[in-house]
Parts: structure tokens; sequence; C-alpha cells
């Protein structure tokens, strides 16, 4: 596959400049764990830090993507960027397909302020958080002020997406079993914000009461009382006072400790995994290395060989262990 037709510098100063097409080259090339994307977030890192990352997470048709869209036009109205990465969204969005058909707009299309991405969850090389994790510093990078990431909060995948996030937005609706005893605990322990979305259906103030007696339990963070918003997304109600919610939420621990303790957390677990996959690199590289690795399982597997042994093999082929 050919990724790059300009010279990574130019990529990487187009890419700055929130040239759409470069953007999504870009994002491309992340997904497909391509070297050029390394060389190019490598020059764009220094230009990072600027964006403000909301994970969007909740059950399958919540509303979540009604409500990232009517975000992403309450940030538009205000002349702030909009990069929006969908990981795996069971409703895709819909509208005019602009640049291929995983790129999609819905209500902002002919806006270059706003980028939409959706990314499938399966079949990512070096994995779905990494790939998010960096398609979020390139849209940082392309001066997006505002990264939305909407994820179904299900699997350990997208706890680790949400852990991303600045912010996380946790979004309830009436109805589905308004028992909060039977959510999902760790969507309650990562909500820093809950959206209780369609308030305009029935069981809204039941779900309200709940949510509000369960969250008098939990302790606060740093101060931080997670508040409950109500919204009706599809007509664009309480949309705005998301946006003060989130706005608030952000002053309130721009300078703490503990959001600089996440930072470094985040790193120290983002530079583990690239360790461990150029490790592995090192230590496999290539398709030869996997036929190997598959010999010697078979080996292990028919007790031919220790299991330990045939790590020790491994080491001390790649020179890692002399
Ligand atoms: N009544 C009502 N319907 C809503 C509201 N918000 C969204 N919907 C509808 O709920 C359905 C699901 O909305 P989506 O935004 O696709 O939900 P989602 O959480 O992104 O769904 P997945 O990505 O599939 O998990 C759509 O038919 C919306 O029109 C709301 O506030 N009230
Ligand atoms: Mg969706």
């Amino acid at each position: 596959m050919i990724v790059a037709t300009v010279p990574v510098e130019k990529w990487a100063e187009q890419v700055r400049a929130g040239d759409v097409r470069a953007v999504s080259r870009a994002i491309t090339a992340i997904e497909n764990h391509v070297p050029e994307a390394e060389a190019l977030l490598r020059l764009l890192f220094p230009h990072t830090g600027q964006a403000y990352l909301t994970g969007v997470t909740g059950a399958p048709g919540t509303g979540k993507s009604t409500l990232v869209d009517r975000l992403a036009a309450f940030h538009r109205k205000n002349r702030e960027e909009v990069g929006v990465i969908a990981v795996d969204p069971t409703s895709p969005y819909t509208g005019g397909a602009i640049l291929g058909d995983r790129i999609r707009m819905q209500r902002h299309s002919g806006d270059s302020g706003t980028f939409i991405r959706s990314m499938a969850t399966r079949g990512f090389l070096g994995g779905l958080a990494r790939a998010t994790a960096e398609v979020a510093l390139l849209l940082d990078a392309a001066g997006k002020k505002h990264v939305l990431i909407e994820t179904v909060g299900v699997g350990q995948d997208e706890v680790d997406i949400v852990r991303l996030a600045d912010c996380v937005m946790v979004v309830l609706v009436p109805g589905l079993g308004d028992d909060i005893q039977s959510m999902k605990a760790g969507l309650m322990e990562i909500g820093d914000i809950f959206v209780l979305n369609k308030a305009d259906r029935e069981g809204a103030d039941r779900l309200e009461q709940a949510l509000l007696a369960m969250l008098s339990l939990v302790m606060p963070r740093d101060g931080w009382h997670p508040p409950v918003v109500r919204t009706v997304a599809t007509e664009n109600r309480g949309i705005g006072e998301l946006a003060v919610a989130v706005g608030k939420f952000q002053k309130h621990f721009e300078m703490s400790e503990e959001r600089k303790r996440k930072h470094v957390e985040h790193w120290k677990n983002r530079l583990l995994e690239l360790l461990e996959s150029r490790l592995m690199e090192r230590a496999l590289g290539g398709a030869a290395g996997e036929a190997w690795l598959a010999e010697l399982a078979g080996e292990v597997a028919n007790r031919k060989l220790d299991p330990f042994t045939a790590v020790n093999e491994i080491l001390k082929r790649s020179g890692l262990e002399h």
C-alpha cells in the first residue's frame, strides 16, 4: 500500500494546516501501522497537547452519535474546530460520504472545521486503543480544539480508549432497565459527567433520581461530583448545558495533580506498549519469525521442547540475549 505521496515533512505540514486529505491518509497509515505513520507522528508530537479529549460512552443506541453530532455543531458555532473519532459505531454516521466511505459527515458536510472518522474495532495491528490514541494525537496536531471519541462502553478495549480522554461522558437513557445497579460498574467509575439522554422519554425522572442516589455514594475525586445533565439530543435540548458541564470539569482539573498523574500514567502505558512491540519485532521480526514461532509452539505442544527453552532460543537467535 502506498500512503505517502509527499515527503513526510510536507505531509506533517499539511496535517498541521488541517488538510483533510492529508489527515485522512495519516489515519489510514496509523490504522495499518505502516512505518511512515511513526515518522509523521514523531514530527507532529511537539505540536500536540492543545486538544481537549472527550470520551462519549454508553450502551448501544443511547444516542451517543446524535449527542456527539450536536456537540460538534455547538463548538463549531463558537468557531472551534472539532475532530470526531467514532470507534465501531453500530449505527454509522450517515449522510454524504466524503473521501471514501469511512469518513462521513452528517450535518457538517462542507464544513472543514469538523473531521469525522469511523474506525472499525477488529483487525487492528497493535490494538485499537493504540490506533485511537494516535489518531487523537493527529487531530490534536491538525488543530482540532475538541476531539470527541465515541465508543460503546463494553469491552476492555473501550475502557482503555476512554481512559485516554480528559473527560468521560457516560450516556444513559430511561427504559433500558432503570436499575442502575445492573449497569456496568465500570461505567459508573469512569464517568465524569452523566448524560441522561432521551429525557423526553417516560421514566427520565426515575432514572435521574436513581442516578443521583447512586452518585451520592461515590466518593468525589479531587472535589468533583459528577453531575447529571438531561438532554434530548434529537431536539438539540440540553447541549449547551452539557458543554458548560464539560467546561466546568475542564476548569476544575486544569491544574490538578490527578490530571498530571493521569497523563504520566497514560504515557507510561504507551511507552510500555511501544517497547513491547519493538521487542517483539526484534525478537521475531517478519514472516519468517512468525513461522518459526509456530514451529516452536508445535514442538512445545508435542512436548519435544519446553516453553522456557523455546523462549530462550528466540532471545538468543535475535541477539537480545547472549
Ligand atoms: N426520543 C429520543 N430519541 C433519541 C434521542 N437521541 C437519540 N435518539 C435516537 O436514538 C437512536 C440511536 O441514536 P444514535 O445516536 O445512533 O445512538 P448511538 O448511541 O450512537 O448508537 P450506537 O452507535 O449504535 O451505539 C436514533 O434513532 C436517534 O434518533 C433523544 O434524545 N430522544
Ligand atoms: Mg453511534
